[in-house]
């Protein structure tokens, strides 16, 4: 980090007591080509946003879905949020299940909420997965616009290891895939096929995305969630299924409407041994589980 001059940069009032830190990394892109931050561990003060953002009285609204045996993550999710996920912050919870009687009972602190909704059981997972698009867009529409400012919908197998806080948020936000951070375009498993309405043809797109996890205001989510959902009912019209579900439709969507902020795969990792190279802190990740043991048969 290098200091800077804090007068010159016209930000005074914080700066009596303290120094001001330009912060940057070196070892990694911290902004995109069309100028989005990308959010690593080193680029930003977490002591001066959370100051800034504390003032706002802002509400965070997290979506998570957990049908069939994914109630199992709910515990761990629910009680490392509570140690790691907007600390502080006022946040609502939207929880989705097939099984509310399965739902743990987590004490949540102050100002932070938990609404569970029963949805009928599903028999495919990819199903499952994919119906989130729709569910979102009406929970945005019908229920949220005076309830929260931001949203982040998040996968429930997966757990908070460290800080994810304010510094994500933004008007449209995608993470970047764990897997594809640190490899060349053409190894992205996009959807190639012209037939799918996720089609993204060769040599184009700018990161992979991961499905598990974006956010953003409730204006910017609800166009992507409509459009995502919009997609896949032609893709069902026309008897293909994207490659990678609702995660193909997401990547085709943040082609077309680039995200105004990204977050690096420390937001998104997976708890298997991963070279993890410039990742110097996970803060979110899936956790290890057997898909055939998990999913429905
Ligand atoms: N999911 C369920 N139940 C299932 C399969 C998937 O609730 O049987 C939801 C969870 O929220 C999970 C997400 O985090 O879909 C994506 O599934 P996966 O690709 O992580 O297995």
């Amino acid at each position: 980090y290098s200091s800077i001059n804090p007068h010159r940069a016209g930000l005074p009032g914080l700066l009596n007591k303290t120094n001001l830190f330009v912060f940057f990394r070196t070892d990694v892109a911290s902004v995109t080509p069309w100028l989005a931050p990308i959010v690593w561990e080193g680029t930003f003060d977490s002591r001066v946003i959370d100051s800034i953002y504390k003032q706002q009285n802002i509400t965070i609204a997290t979506t998570v879905f957990a049908l069939g045996k994914y109630t199992r993550f709910l515990k761990d999710f629910l009680e490392s949020a509570e140690e790691h996920y907007f600390v502080g912050f006022r946040v609502h919870f939207y929880l989705f299940t097939d099984q509310p009687e399965e739902v743990p009972n987590v004490k949540l602190g102050q100002e932070r909420y938990l609404t569970v909704k029963t949805l009928p059981s599903m028999n495919r997972w990819q199903d499952i997965s994919m119906s989130r698009m729709e569910i979102l867009e009406k929970l945005i529409e019908n229920e949220l616009a005076s309830e929260a400012d931001y949203i982040f919908c998040l996968d429930v197998d997966t757990k908070f290891y460290g800080r994810w806080g304010v510094e994500s948020w933004g008007r449209l936000v995608g993470v970047i895939h764990p897997w594809f951070f640190n490899v060349p375009r053409f190894l992205f498993t996009y959807e190639h096929r012209p037939k799918s309405q996720a089609y993204i043809p060769a040599g184009k797109g700018d990161y992979y995305y991961t499905g598990a996890a974006f956010g953003g205001s409730l204006k910017d989510v609800h166009n992507l969630t409509k459009t995502c959902r919009e997609q896949m009912n032609i893709d069902t019209a026309n008897s293909i299924e994207a490659l990678w579900h609702e995660e193909s439709h997401l990547n085709k969507y943040f082609l077309y409407n680039k995200p105004s902020k990204l977050l690096s795969p420390e937001y998104l990792w997976r708890d298997i041994s991963m070279s993890s190279g410039s990742v110097k802190i996970i803060r979110f990740s899936h956790v290890a589980k057997n898909n055939a043991e998990v999913r429905p048969n």
